[in-house]
């Protein structure tokens, strides 16, 4: 097993629940990183005492120098300080950076040898194919901390080396406005749509939740993590989150892997892979788990979705636009600059009216989500 970490987004949801399997497993800490959480960060560096810690935003990293001045962690900031902790001594990055600003860093992650847990699904939509041939070319692995990928990952160590896989169902949990008509999500407020059922997770992923973008995401990044044609991924509407997703095999026998709604189990199959070992999380109590549902999903009303299998099947560059428009059409929603019901409207338009090729480098994949973020914010009334 091994014994250091790095974390790309310390302080957001995966990255705290990534330090609380740290330190039940007794792992060393080797690099931090937050966007400007520097409060959250100081308590982390006092615990874990990285040797290097770096703050994304320049002045925030200048206040942090001096509040750990007493320690010997180092303080670095930007990119530049990011690329720094891909070429760390750890033996595993955690990527739990959320949005596709963590693709720069995976790429240098990457190219430095370096295994990944992943958790940062934007950099996979938006930048898969140049992530996956790198992850080929320098023999690396990508561990899936997503806790649907993580689960068709279980399910597929019991797969034939050829995989005989016929399709991935991909659960999810439906989100707040589950059997909603879109005339119902007309006034949905930013609180109504944080109000996720099952899980507890940062302000962006549950927007995504409610629109169900994240499931659109999650299909792009399951077709890039398992070599699976998107075609051969289905949605299933699990309301309970009990299941967290399944694979079906030719000859229709499914695997599913189960377990209570917490992250902690797939951040830590990350981390333990191939092993396991006794973790944080209760065990299901079957006598309260009265019952298990299962519904199709509702593409009319949660455009997002329909979105993003469009941008897969055009390929190229359309999964990064769908991607780049999301994110800052999520971002102007919890501004209340947009309603509800426009991400979805204007993540298709972004999708069906922009003109991008394929993605042979990483500009080209900034060069796309800055397009699609000027689609929208031109949109904005
Ligand atoms: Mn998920």
């Amino acid at each position: 097993m091994i014994h250091t970490i790095s974390i790309l987004g310390s302080t957001g949801s995966i990255g705290t629940q990534t330090l609380e399997v740290a330190r039940k497993l007794g792992l060393n800490v080797a690099s931090l990183s937050a966007y400007g959480s520097i409060g959250i960060l100081e308590e982390q560096i006092r615990e874990f005492r990285p040797s290097l810690a770096v703050v994304y935003d320049a002045n925030r990293a200048e206040e942090l120098k001096i509040k750990i001045a007493d320690t010997d962690t180092k303080v670095l900031s930007g990119m530049e300080g990011l690329f720094e902790i891909c070429h760390d001594d750890s033996e595993l990055l955690v990527n739990s950076v959320v949005g596709m600003v963590g693709l720069a860093p995976t790429l240098e992650a990457i190219k430095a040898k370096k295994n990944i847990a992943f958790a940062n699904k934007e950099t996979l939509v938006a930048g898969g194919e140049l992530v996956m041939n790198a992850v080929r070319e320098n023999g690396v692995k990508l561990l899936p901390v997503d806790s649907e990928h993580s689960a068709i990952f279980q399910c597929l160590q019991a797969a034939p080396p050829d995989k005989k896989l016929k399709k991935i169902l991909l659960t999810a949990s439906g989100g707040p406005f589950f059997g909603k008509t879109a005339s119902q999500l007309k006034d949905v407020t930013v609180e109504q749509a944080l109000n996720h059922p099952n899980w507890d997770m940062g302000a962006k992923i549950t927007i995504d939740s409610a629109t169900m973008m994240n499931k659109g995401l999650e299909i792009i990044e399951a077709a890039w993590l398992f070599d699976t044609d998107p075609g051969a991924i289905e949605v299933v509407v699990h309301r309970e989150s009990i299941i967290h997703s399944m694979v079906e095999f030719t000859d229709n026998s499914i695997l599913a892997q189960l377990g209570v709604p917490d992250m902690r189990i797939p951040i830590q199959y990350a981390i333990t892979y191939p092993e396991r070992v006794p973790s944080l999380v209760p065990e299901i109590d079957w006598k309260t788990l009265s019952k298990m549902t299962f519904a199709g999903a509702d593409e009319q009303t949660f455009l997002c979705l329909a979105a993003c299998k469009r941008a897969i099947k055009k390929g190229g560059l359309y999964p990064a636009v769908a991607n780049g428009a999301n994110e800052i059409a999520n971002s102007l929603f919890r501004q209340r600059k947009l309603s509800f019901l426009e991400i979805g409207e204007l993540v298709s338009a972004a999708v069906d009216e922009l003109n991008v090729g394929s993605a042979s480098c990483l500009d080209d994949v900034i060069a796309a989500d800055q397009a699609a973020r000027e689609f929208v914010t031109s949109h904005v009334k």
